[in-house]
């Protein structure tokens, strides 16, 4: 019988959370990356080394890179890009010589992930990640005021951005100003307003065509050389899973990663199916994905969302929200054994609460929500491993 390995993310030294923190949650494999270095140089055997030694000195292990960040040159095909291409070959051969083989990626344009309210209180007082459209609207149109913005809405959703403005205070708009171009844990970028138009600017003439033949391209580069190495590429779905600011998209759906690894066939190409990003679209079938991506699915996120009918989502507890995470973990377990090897899991977010509500904690990355999501999604794997498979 095959379990999940349970992984954690951590933010290495300066994260509030301590490897023991881990070990006592109960996961075994650490997510981290080498976030002190520049997006776009090469991570050296020595910095790689450093960082491993100090994971397993815990007692742990380095199982997943989050992410080696792709450089907006490699996504825009722009300047330096072919060099950057290199760099990025050499730091996939130096983590395979250290023995860390799978890599973590995305390819969203200027932003990682997004959201509008780091701190949604929920009626048990709580706080969650929260998107809500009108708030993400009323940035773009009335805070960034970004050029034809208003052809991407509908007369309805100008109308309750503007509603929704004006009953915002300064305080709020500036809250709601860095949430969405500070950078949220794990992004690499971090604007003010008048470099995040001309960030968005740059993308006027790549539309989701145009990015994903780069994205196809950056792969033909460097999935040989991960093949090679037995080095898993996994890339990370778009969050949230569809255009935003004028941006194109290019991994939100099935079919999104059904195309690129018809045009990408190598085995490196793989997926870390994030089912809090696919799963806030609803024709996304997560379960289904499980089965039929399989073979490529080599890291796995386990979150929920809940959406309502306009199109704000938060957070939800691990086991509430849209997401089926029964079939979920049915799916992932049936694979596993299929495939005779374990997968990293790791929950990903959770909720502000307990005694984190009074520190400082990385929005979504706090200890004690995502030791509660760990602990639930392991008492739900066990039961149905068990009762799938009937054996301890
Ligand atoms: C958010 C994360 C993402 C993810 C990157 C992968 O919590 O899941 O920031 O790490 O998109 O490259």
């Amino acid at each position: 019988m095959y379990l999940c390995e349970q992984t954690w993310r951590w933010y290495g030294p300066n994260d509030g959370v301590s490897l023991q923190d881990i070990t006592q949650a109960g996961a075994t494999g650490i997510v981290t990356a080498l976030h002190h270095i520049p997006n776009g140089q090469v991570w050296t055997v020595e910095e790689i080394m450093k960082r491993k030694l100090a994971i397993e000195t815990a007692g742990l292990v380095w199982s997943v890179v989050e992410s080696v960040p792709v450089h907006e040159h490699i996504k825009r095909q722009e300047g330096d890009f072919l060099v950057l291409i290199e760099n990025y070959k050499q730091s996939l051969r130096n983590l395979a010589q250290c023995g860390v083989m799978t890599v973590t990626y995305n390819f969203m344009p200027v932003l990682d992930w997004t959201r509008t309210n780091l701190a949604y209180t929920l009626p048990d007082g709580s706080k969650a990640l929260r998107f809500e459209k009108a708030a993400f609207i009323a940035f773009d149109l009335f805070i960034l005021k970004r050029p034809r913005a208003e052809k991407e809405y509908t007369p309805q959703e100008i109308e309750k951005a503007r509603a929704r403005f004006s009953s915002m205070s300064a305080e709020e708009k500036h809250t709601l100003t860095r949430n969405i171009i500070a950078g949220l844990p794990g992004s690499e970028e971090s604007f003010t307003v008048e470099q995040f138009q001309q960030a968005l600017d740059a993308y006027a003439h790549i539309d989701a065509v145009k990015l994903q033949k780069n994205l196809v391209y950056f792969l033909r580069e460097i999935c040989p050389i991960a093949d090679q190495l037995g080095i898993k590429l996994v890339i990370h779905p778009d969050d949230p899973p569809y255009p935003i600011l004028g941006l194109p998209r290019v991994l939100s759906t099935e079919a999104d990663y059904r195309q690129l690894i018809s045009d990408v066939p190598n085995i490196s190409n793989g997926l870390c199916l994030c089912t809090g990003s696919f799963g806030v679209r609803s024709d996304n079938d997560l379960a289904a994905m499980m089965q039929t991506f399989g073979d490529r699915v080599n890291f796995v996120h386990l979150r929920s969302t809940q959406s309502d009918a306009e199109g704000n989502f938060f957070e939800a507890n691990h086991l509430e929200g849209d997401v089926d995470m029964y079939g979920v973990m049915k799916a992932l377990l049936e694979l596993q054994e299929r495939r005779k090897c374990s997968i990293p899991m790791r929950p990903d977010h959770g909720h502000q609460m307990i005694d984190d509500l009074q520190k400082k904690t990385n929005p979504g990355y706090s200890c004690i929500g995502r030791l509660r999501g760990l602990a639930e999604l392991r008492g739900l794997e066990l039961g149905i491993a068990k009762s799938l498979f009937n054996k301890a």
